[in-house]
């Protein structure tokens, strides 16, 4: 057996750049990448593949602890990928003092190999890079420390080679055409959410989920190719938040949609209709049934 296999789990605080270096790693944009906190609310898998080897990625939502039930999923996902991982990527910002207490935790109860990454260099002196890598060798000991920027791409190579050193002998997990074990509808369903994400304040963003009703191809008319027609539901939990959402004469909606559209034509390189209700939900976050329904189980 020449081949190596291995599952590699991503985690941290919330906003640490997790999401930005899982998509840098795998080389395509998966994972959602915000400003603001909880963006990320699942455990995404990026794969990559080569001749002799497959990583199996895990992006997970960043630690907190969970206020209702959504949360505790969330929570629940990252719990389930630390429980099958090779290797963990702990990921800091390195200009944030954030109580990393639970997810030390976390790591330190498991005994998984780790590799901790200092993220967003790119914003922080060489003595504060140092004082940082002695900070962390002293507190978890890791089997290694880079300092790295994902924004920039800036150290992220020699990673790479890190992780397959530690990787064990396996065959692959996965089909190895695959990059995901995420579906399209999934992705496009992600994209709206980081236009929602990035258009909204306050509490809108956390208190939206959109699912895609359908997703399917058409022959357009002339002869012009294949178009995509995605139907997709915006679910908010009150009224009020819905009318913010639309906007004057529907001009927020339709904002998001053109931004959404661009992103998922160029993710499935294809032309796209994308047509958007919304819908009200009273407290989903807290509703098992929904929960569930809406994909958020482990
Ligand atoms: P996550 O919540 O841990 O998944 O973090 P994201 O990947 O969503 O990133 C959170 C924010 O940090 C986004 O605005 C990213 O553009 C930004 N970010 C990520 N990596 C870096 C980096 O290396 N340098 C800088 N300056 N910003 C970064
Ligand atoms: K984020
Ligand atoms: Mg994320």
């Amino acid at each position: 057996m020449t081949h190596k296999a291995g599952f590699v789990s991503i985690i941290g605080k919330p906003n640490v750049g997790k999401s930005t270096l899982m998509n840098v790693l795998v080389g395509e944009r998966l994972s959602i990448i915000t400003p603001k906190a909880q963006t990320t609310r699942h455990r995404i898998l990026g794969i990559v593949n080569e001749a002799d080897y497959q990583i199996v990625f895990s992006d997970t939502p960043g630690v907190i602890k969970p206020k209702y039930s959504l949360q505790e999923s969330m929570m629940s996902f990252v719990n389930g990928s630390l429980a099958d991982a090779d290797l963990l990527l702990f990921v800091n910002d390195i200009n944030e003092k954030h109580d990393e207490e639970d997810v030390m935790e976390k790591i330190l109860n498991r005994n998984i190999p780790t590799i901790v990454l200092i993220n967003k260099i790119d914003q922080a002196s060489q003595e504060l890079v140092e004082e940082k890598i002695a900070y962390w060798k002293e507190k978890l000991n890791p089997i290694a420390i880079y300092a790295i920027s994902a924004l920039h791409k800036h150290n992220v190579d020699g990673l790479l080679e890190r992780i397959l050193e530690t990787l064990p002998f396996h065959p692959p997990y996965y089909d190895k055409e695959e990059y995901t074990d995420r579906s399209e509808r999934f992705f496009v369903s992600e994209m709206i959410r980081e236009k929602i994400f990035t258009n909204y304040q306050k509490e809108i963003p956390y208190s939206t989920e959109v699912v895609v009703k359908s997703f399917k191809e058409e022959e357009m008319k002339n002869g012009k190719g294949e178009m995509i027609r995605i139907a997709a539901e915006i679910i908010v939990e009150r009224d009020s938040q819905k009318n913010i959402l639309i906007g004057t004469a529907g001009s927020m909606l339709k904002k998001v949609g053109t931004e959404a559209r661009l992103e998922i034509e160029k993710f499935l390189d294809k032309k796209v209709f994308l047509e958007m209700h919304v819908k009200v939900i009273p407290d989903w976050r807290s509703k098992k049934n929904y929960l569930k329904s809406f994909g958020y189980e482990n």
